[in-house]
């Protein structure tokens, strides 16, 4: 058994070998530049690119998706995950929280919990996913569930990397949670090839209005 697990070992060392520079002349790499109406780098848009021809998509590797909640707010604001994945709800305050979400793209809600007890919520169908809290009005929070496994979210400069594109042509989209008008009006077609295409996005931001925080403790162990 164990000289059987050896000989596919090295076949895989030997067809990774094989591959290795073929693979990688063909993965590109698509950086994103979102700016607002005023010319400001815009923070937390989600960058997508969707290969025209789908067998381009491939799985990707399994990661844990979180969305933490700390000091009453939920972390990431914005959470892009890829469609059919698990998302992690860890409250990581000190009084319990209520998450839930009223969105046609997964309904779902996590009775008052604390710590790591609530399971986790698959997300299995793409679209935008707005939480938020039963107790804490103020908190808001995005899931975005991903089509197409291609997908960064900008920083504060407004830039997003997605990285081992395979080489094709591609639709480029963007959303943001107070963009005017619609992703698809986003749309751009892209060809990537080896190396390194970048893109600007202009995004039209409506006014944010946030429900202001409870200032205080009432003393009703939820707040
Ligand atoms: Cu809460």
């Amino acid at each position: 058994m164990k000289s059987f697990t050896t000989r596919v070992g090295s076949y895989f060392v030997a067809t990774l070998l094989l591959a290795a520079p073929l693979s990688a002349s063909l993965a590109g790499e698509l950086h994103a530049l979102v700016r607002d109406q005023k010319g400001q780098p815009v923070v937390d848009a989600v960058v997508l690119a969707m290969p025209t021809d789908r067998r381009l998509i491939e799985a990707p590797k399994p990661t844990r998706n979180i969305v933490d909640q700390i000091n009453k707010e939920f972390l990431p604001y914005v959470k892009p995950v890829y469609v059919g994945s698990l998302v992690h709800f860890p409250n990581k305050d000190n009084v319990r929280h209520h998450v839930y979400s009223f969105s046609p793209a997964k309904k779902f809600e996590l009775p008052l919990y604390e710590g790591a007890a609530a399971p986790p919520v698959l997300f299995d169908k793409p679209g935008v996913v707005v939480l938020g809290c039963n107790i804490h009005d103020w908190m808001i929070g995005y899931i975005y569930v991903a089509d197409t496994p291609y997908f960064a979210k900008t920083g504060s400069d407004g830039l997003a990397a997605i990285r081992a594109l395979p080489a094709g042509e591609y639709v480029v989209r963007v959303w943001h949670p107070d963009m005017e008008g619609t992703e698809q009006a986003t749309m751009k077609q892209l060809t990537l090839g080896a190396d390194v295409v970048t893109t600007e996005q202009l995004l039209s931001l409506k006014p944010t209005f946030h429900i202001p925080r409870q200032s205080g403790s009432h003393g009703a162990g939820y707040h």
